[in-house]
């Protein structure tokens, strides 16, 4: 039964609520989740640390911030009348209008009533005597709720390399991650930006033609594919809407939750004519397009290194300068082990006269100085930095709340060799607790709507059958929970994958423990294992 209500707490303003769900964080996960639970009649509030919905897209405002996945598969499957009356300016979503559509689902269904921002949840106990998890804030509020629904989001806790005198930079200073509502102008500025993954690779080309001089400092170079993004096609966009059931179907049974023409054939059964022609056709297409040409690519070694080496070929063909075009050309890992970016003009930025290149792995940097930053090599004098550096993902997000199980177990420590779950769902000796997207299942390596989708689906059905068979918790076994995280590594380790400093692997985060977290068995295989989870009563899960 739904449960809402109000109990006073011990400080003369604090106030205990309480809810049959609390779900933290108001991104896309948290929006759908709140819809989902709403529907089902259970009472439910949303926790978000900002000042409005959105998640990542609230939080990354960065010049150039874009999805890489194209919008019309960048947008909830339903309601038909909710994809009936969106249309999306371009081919690939800008962050804006991201937070534009996640905040129109917010209204169109009435959300934001149960919604509370500006509250960072600190601490989530599980209470084993009441069977409910108090969750604690940053504020005078504390909630009290049977489940406890963490949509907080795999990229989310801003990573700052520790360097001296990072405190002691008299310019101003930017992470993407955090990047002000209010434009900043670099016009006439000299600018540092530290950091060439997905988002230094969109910001460095719009930073670049503002500035009066633009360093670039990079550790490790990525592979980039162009976006070719422009308007979206009106007839495209026709197409898809008049047959979105049937494509999304397909996205949700596919290997990675996206419609890309997907070819089950090894590089080395095409002559190398052949092979040349696939590898244009599919730059031609622009985005992850590439990465489908063939299906060994991210499994055999020679056929991987065929494509990086296409790749490399566009780079200095792009690039004037070729001492520059080597120094941004990929070598220590194989092809797209690293996430694949996407991008527009990144690699003839390179090109312009304001723009200068540091390869961090010559000359790495020593420390930030109040004028700049110091490398082995040069002090660099500049007005601003901007902090590209990514994120502690996967785990990170999680491990800024004190989480609590059975007995007091803290997540972080029961987490501390790398994330244990079941499904990446659910983790044993925290009952009721669900983490949307989760280590451990598709998310970052898949199309995360359609994982949003399918999680928040499958959490919403089975706390409809707790509630309707009265069942009081639900948490995984150990031995389903130790089998999944097997699997989840051997499924990994048939892949090229584990060879990269990734942080798929938690490998940019000094300390942290080294395990491939995302499941790359395929969307369509987890959702399969998902469903017949729950249609055997919840396999592989104690339900008490
Ligand atoms: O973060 P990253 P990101 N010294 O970790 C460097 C999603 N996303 O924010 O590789 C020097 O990829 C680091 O160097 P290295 C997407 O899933 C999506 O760019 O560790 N350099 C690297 O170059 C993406 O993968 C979209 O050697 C340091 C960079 O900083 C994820 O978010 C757009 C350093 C960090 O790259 C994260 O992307 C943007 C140090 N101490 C992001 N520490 C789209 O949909 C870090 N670096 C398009």
């Amino acid at each position: 039964m739904a449960d809402e209500m109000e109990s006073h707490g011990t400080s003369a303003d604090a106030v205990t609520t309480e809810f049959d769900a609390v779900i933290v964080g108001a991104g896309l996960s948290g929006v759908y989740m709140l819809h989902r639970l709403r529907e089902l009649g259970l009472t439910a509030r949303v926790l978000e640390a900002g000042t409005d919905v959105g998640g990542t897209w609230y939080w990354n405002r960065y010049p150039g911030a874009r999805c890489d996945t194209e919008s019309m598969f960048y947008s909830y499957s339903w309601p038909e009348d909710l994809r009936e009356e969106w249309t999306w300016s371009s081919r690939y979503p800008e962050q804006h209008e991201i937070q534009g559509y996640i905040s129109h689902v917010t209204e169109r269904f009435d959300l934001r009533r149960d919604m509370q921002f500006e509250t960072r949840v600190t601490r989530a106990a599980f209470d084993e005597t009441a069977k409910r998890w108090t969750i604690e804030t940053d504020g005078p509020d504390t909630f009290s709720a049977r489940f406890c629904i963490m949509a907080t989001g795999c990229i989310t806790k801003p990573n700052l390399p520790d360097w001296e005198g990072v405190d002691s930079f008299e310019g101003e200073t930017y992470h993407t991650a955090r990047w002000p509502k209010d434009d900043v102008d670099f016009t006439g500025k000299s600018v540092a930006v530290i950091g060439t993954g997905s988002t230094g690779i969109q910001a460095i080309p719009m930073i670049a033609a503002r500035a009066e001089e633009l360093t670039v400092f990079q550790r490790t170079p990525n592979f980039s594919i162009p976006a070719w993004n422009g308007p979206l096609d009106p007839r495209h966009e026709r197409k898809i809407k008049d047959n979105y059931d049937k494509y999304w179907d397909m996205a949700r049974w596919s290997s990675t939750g996206l419609m890309f023409e997907i070819r089950e054939r090894s590089l080395f059964d095409d002559s190398e004519e052949e092979r040349e022609r696939e590898f244009e056709r599919r730059w031609a297409q622009g985005g992850f397009s590439f990465l489908f040409a063939y299906s060994d690519i991210l499994t055999d070694r020679k056929a991987n290194e065929e494509v990086a080496e296409f790749v490399r070929n566009k780079i200095r063909s792009r690039v004037d300068d070729p001492e520059v075009a080597e120094t941004l050309c990929p070598r220590s890992h194989p092809f797209a082990t690293t996430r694949l970016c996407v991008d527009t003009d990144y690699y003839e930025t390179y090109n312009r006269d304001n723009v200068t290149l540091i390869d961090l792995r010559e000359t790495p940097i020593e420390a930030v100085t109040p004028s700049g930053l110091s490398t082995t090599d040069a002090q660099f004098n500049v007005d601003a930095i901007v902090f590209a550096t990514g994120f502690d993902n996967m785990t990170g997000a999680l491990f800024s709340i004190d989480i609590r199980g059975r007995s007091g177990e803290a997540l972080k420590e029961k987490w501390a060799a790398g994330p244990r779950t079941y499904l990446g769902i659910g983790t044993a000796g925290f009952p009721n607790l669900f983490t949307i997207t989760g280590p451990g299942s598709p998310s970052v390596i898949s199309n995360m709507m359609t994982s949003i989708e399918q999680h928040v689906e499958w959490v919403a059905d089975c706390l409809e059958h707790l509630t309707s068979e009265g069942v009081e918790t639900i948490e995984p076994r150990v031995e389903a929970e130790d089998d999944w995280v097997e699997h989840v590594n051997k499924v990994a380790n048939g892949t090229l994958f584990p060879e990269a400093d990734s942080w798929y692997t938690g490998a940019n985060i000094p300390g942290k423990a080294r395990i491939f977290t995302p499941y790359v068995g395929g969307v369509g295989t987890y959702r399969k294992k998902c469903d017949e989870v729950a249609a055997m009563g919840y396999d592989g899960f104690v339900l008490a």
